[in-house]
């Protein structure tokens, strides 16, 4: 049975999800203060991280935040950053109880903000919804703890795994349905990636559509030379949506110039194998402050990410379509000669988009 705690908690986290893709640097989480069963504030991180969840649940509540609960899905910060401790508004606020999903693993915070609420004389609960949190959050964490961000991997293809006709016909293999699923997922995370192959096949624009006045995503690219037309949408729309380009050490200083000029960041990366390092691609980028990266191919940017064991979950759309063995593969090689030597994921999602099917595989289900 779900309890009050739980109840309020799936709804801060449901506040939370809201800013999914928009608070970079910073975690989305979310915030509601409950006074005698009734909710009288609301918030969530703001876009670009500031003002946090909790002052803007505060100033919803305003006078009604004495003698609350306060339900937020982090625990509340107790550090001065560029703006005061969240833990300190919510005492002087007068709050009588913080409920929390999980502790802060930011250094500046990581249990000194429970503390803090703790010898203000303000009861404190964690490990509500701890779980569901730690998904949503987990972008955040894997930047603070392993300097890289979460990376969602899509595939989008026919029934037997191809992503193109052998002469490289594309558009559409799945549905609108699918493909506006795929605008909600750029929607919800901070970059949306993919290979130099793919954006010089493609020519993508890699922006949000049809969902109305949303924050772009930024846009990079992999791509060792960075050796795509100065004319293609990436280029010419660098100025007004970020193209943030991973390259190798070998990058040639006119190309450099051509595309800094056209207002793109560049990130030098390590080689292996001949390709920029998939390791080195996302630390430079949790560097940068990215939490949440959705690559979209091609085969070959998928296949390093597989085989580095970097993907945390696949987004797998499949048409009602073969296009046999001569069409495009979705996964460049992969080197599995044994099955036990397969990347395996585990299943915790089937949803029918329109005409297609949509499988989510998450590297850890917890
Ligand atoms: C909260 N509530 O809504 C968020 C928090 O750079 P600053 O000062 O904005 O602090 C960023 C840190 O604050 C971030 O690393 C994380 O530890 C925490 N995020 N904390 O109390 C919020 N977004
Ligand atoms: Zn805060």
């Amino acid at each position: 049975m779900i309890d009050e705690d739980q109840r309020h908690m799936a709804h801060a986290l449901s506040l939370g999800r809201r800013g999914m893709g928009k608070c970079w640097p910073n975690p989305s989480v979310g915030c509601v203060i409950v006074k005698d069963g009734r909710i009288v504030g609301r918030g969530v991180t703001a876009p670009g991280g500031r003002p946090h969840a909790e002052p803007q649940a505060l100033a919803m509540a305003g006078p009604l935040a004495k003698g609350a609960m306060a339900y937020v899905t982090l625990e509340p910060c107790s550090h001065y950053g560029k703006t005061p401790p969240c833990c300190d508004a919510l005492i002087e606020a007068g709050v009588a109880r913080v409920v929390a999903a999980l502790a802060d693993s930011d250094p500046r915070v990581s249990g000194q903000g429970f503390e803090r609420l703790r010898q203000n004389g303000v009861e404190v609960t964690t490990g509500i919804l701890a779980q569901e949190a730690m998904h949503d959050l987990a972008g955040f964490f894997l930047k603070v703890e392993q300097g890289r961000p979460w990376v969602t991997l899509k595939l989008a293809m026919s029934l037997d795994g191809r992503i193109a006709t052998a002469t490289g016909e594309s558009q559409w293999i799945t549905g609108p349905a699918a493909r506006r699923a795929v605008h909600a997922l750029r929607n919800s995370h901070d970059a949306v990636m993919v290979g130099g192959g793919t954006a010089r096949a493609d020519n993508p624009a890699l922006t949000v559509r049809d969902m109305g006045a949303v924050q772009q995503p930024v846009r990079v690219v992999v791509s060792r030379r960075l050796d795509m037309p100065l004319m293609s949408n990436l280029a010419q729309t660098a100025k007004e949506v970020p193209v943030w380009l991973c390259h190798g050490p070998d990058l040639r200083p006119e190309t450099r110039d051509a595309w800094t000029g056209l207002g793109a960041k560049l990130f030098p990366c390590h080689l292996s194998q001949g390709r920029v390092d998939p390791h080195s691609v996302l630390q430079a980028l949790g560097q940068a402050g990215l939490t949440r990266v959705f690559c979209e191919g091609g085969g070959q940017l998928a296949a390093s990410l597989l085989v580095a064991d970097l993907v945390d979950e696949l987004q797998v759309f499949s048409a009602g379509m073969a296009l046999g063995a001569e069409g495009q593969p979705g996964l460049g090689a992969l080197g599995v000669d044994r099955l036990a030597d397969a990347p395996r994921f585990e299943l915790v999602d089937v949803t029918v988009d329109g005409r297609d099917v949509r499988h989510v595989w998450r590297r850890n289900a917890a």
